[in-house]
């Protein structure tokens, strides 16, 4: 088992889970995945705005984001097709570190190129918050931040590199956390500079 480090309770960091070779696997599995289904963009609810993130899913359900409101849905919402299946390789992962026995339904597959971000934030659009949100980085550094239950609480951060692993589950399962900034040129995983990051969720309750 991978060494980990608690960042607060709940909140567990895995540096450099994966080894280089497992990274080159995993970043082909990835590109297989957006080819079947394509990163799309999302928008604000309300506002309509585009994220800077580019978005696609796998598992039985996706996260998606759209005027209408935040949502998982079993569809791509440009393709109408289903989401591909999770990977091998990133169940494994789940049944190491999220210490929660039913699998997870969703696989948000999120891709940062040098200049995205993403704002403060909480997750909170499942069921069960019970289970945590297991997080894999690949490719460039992304610079993370964390905080507690309140926005306003004080942050601090970590800079998550290619082949972390991030557990937020327990009392952090519902703190406030974002991307301030891609460290461009930091790895040469990637074709192309930008950060993978994909987060395993459990959407319903068992
Ligand atoms: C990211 N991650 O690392 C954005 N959410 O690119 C998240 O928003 C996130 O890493 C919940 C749990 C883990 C995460
Ligand atoms: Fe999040």
């Amino acid at each position: 088992m991978a060494q980990s480090l608690v960042l607060k309770p709940g909140l567990i960091y895995y540096p450099g889970y994966f080894d280089r070779a497992a990274q080159e696997r995993l970043r082909d599995t990835v590109r297989d995945l957006v080819r079947a289904a394509p990163l799309f963009v999302p928008t604000m609810p309300g506002t309509g705005k585009p994220f800077s993130v580019r978005m696609s899913n796998c598992g039985p359900l996706g996260w998606v984001s759209d005027k209408n409101g935040y949502r998982y849905q079993p569809h791509h919402p440009d393709t109408g097709q289903p989401w591909p299946p999770i990977p091998e390789q990133v169940l494994t992962v789940w049944r190491a570190c999220g210490g929660y026995d039913e699998p997870p339904e969703a696989c948000l597959i999120n891709f940062y190129a040098a200049d995205a971000r993403m704002g403060l934030h909480q997750d909170k659009d499942e069921e069960d918050f019970a289970a945590p949100i297991v997080s894999i980085s690949l490719g460039d550094d992304g610079l993370f931040r964390y905080g507690g239950l309140n926005r306003k609480d004080p942050t601090k951060s970590v800079r998550l590199r290619s082949g972390d692993v991030l557990v937020i589950g327990g009392e952090s399962r519902l703190v406030f956390h974002g991307i301030d900034r891609i460290h461009s040129g930091t790895s040469d995983l990637l074709a192309m500079p930008g950060r993978v990051n994909l987060t395993l969720r459990r959407v319903t309750k068992p």
